[in-house]
């Protein structure tokens, strides 16, 4: 039996392409004492991956040359030699882009099947939504009647967001890059308005006319200029949770923006950085919150899916650009039923 991997062949210079990912086949991995073989379903293609390409270590090693791409993914265990793994167990870890993974449990969780389709493992009830559930209610604490903005409001993370900060009682306003990804914040995911930055020039002014009465809480998902404008629309006491500058990652260099911090100091705003994994002794409970907005129909989801290992870099590459709506996945094999 042949496993078919994709790997990192090159670093890329600005936006990645398919040139820097290359498809290899090895045999399928044996397990020994302690592991166990996944057989893998879906695969996550997330924004983190562009920094994992690039040489320089932020919080994360990168990944090296001829090395399987690292990431999430969900499947089955078809062999096992570990005693919390059996045989048929559906199981959550960092596989990689492969489409069969040898582990020995570590950073791996069991996945029960009968409470949503596996592949939400990978987003509402994984990594993505254990985000916008931290990032919002622990960063930012929102409260009833208070306006909470959201950028990079249709992809995963702010798809969660937006629904969250309305179950809290909240206006919402989501920021995405097209009129269908528009309506569908409105239409489906209950956001209260939603602009399209891809047309729009001033910023500044559209979230004037979108927020009456200013912005409370700002969920930044993109950086760049539409982060530039929300910092100087903020109401006294404001919090802004820095999720992600996906805007950003694709630079050389940093961008040289306005400096605008001043408009922090009038409005006494507290800005913070977070990453997901600082939350890991309370992502039981955030699941369990998560799965019980979604059995309640209170929390929509929306999955993307391209098929087969060799259509992952087109994933991660359409996922950059926004092709995406909600989350982007890969399916690797169909899980049995
Ligand atoms: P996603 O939003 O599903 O997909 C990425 C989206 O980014 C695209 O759909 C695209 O939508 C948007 N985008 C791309 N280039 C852009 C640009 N120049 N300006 C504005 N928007 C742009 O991805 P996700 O997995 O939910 O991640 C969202 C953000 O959260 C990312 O920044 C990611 O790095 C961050 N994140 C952080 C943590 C953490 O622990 N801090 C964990 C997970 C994710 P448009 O069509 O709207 O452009
Ligand atoms: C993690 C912490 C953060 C992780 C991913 C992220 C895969 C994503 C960060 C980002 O997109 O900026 O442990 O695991």
């Amino acid at each position: 039996m042949l496993n078919r991997s994709i790997v990192l062949a090159s670093r890329p210079a600005g936006t990645p392409t398919e040139e820097n990912f290359h498809l290899m086949e090895s045999e399928v991995p044996k397990a020994g004492p302690g592991q166990f073989v996944v057989k893998v379903h879906y695969l996550s293609v997330d924004p983190y991956m562009r920094g994992r390409m690039s040489e320089a270590k932020s919080y994360a090693a990168p990944v090296q040359l001829g090395e399987v791409m690292t990431g999430g993914a969900v499947g089955r265990v078809i062999e096992s030699q570990h005693d919390k793994y059996a045989t048929g167990d559906i199981v959550q870890g960092m596989f990689g882009w492969q489409e069969y993974a040898l582990s020995n449990g570590s950073g791996c969780r069991k996945v029960d099947p009968a409470i949503a389709p596996i592949s939400t493992s990978l987003g509402v009830l994984g990594m993505p939504g254990l985000t916008a559930y931290f990032g919002l209610l622990d960063v930012c604490d929102p409260k009833p009647g208070e306006t909470v903005v959201v950028s990079g409001a249709a992809g995963a993370v702010g798809s969660y967001v937006g629904q969250i900060a309305k179950l809290k009682g909240c206006y919402t306003v989501g920021i995405a890059g097209s009129d269908g990804k528009i309506q569908h914040l409105i239409h489906d995911l209950g956001y209260d308005s939603a602009y399209n930055y891809k047309t729009v020039e001033n910023h500044y002014q559209k979230l004037q006319e979108l927020c009456p009465k200013g912005i409370d809480v700002y969920f930044d998902n993109v950086g760049g200029a539409i982060t530039d404008a929300v910092l100087r629309s903020l109401n006294m006491h404001a919090r802004v949770s820095i999720c992600g500058q996906i805007s950003q990652y694709n630079n050389a260099r940093p961008e040289m923006g306005p400096r605008l911090l001043g408009m922090l100091i009038v409005a006494r705003a507290k800005v913070q950085g977070f990453l997901v994994s600082d939350y890991g002794p309370r992502f039981g409970s955030a699941l369990q919150e998560l799965a019980q907005w979604l059995r309640e129909g209170k929390l929509q989801y929306r999955e993307q899916f391209e098929d087969g290992i060799a259509n992952a870099p087109k994933a991660f590459l359409g996922m950059l650009q926004g092709q995406n709506t909600g989350k982007q996945l890969v399916r690797i094999s169909e899980p049995e039923a």
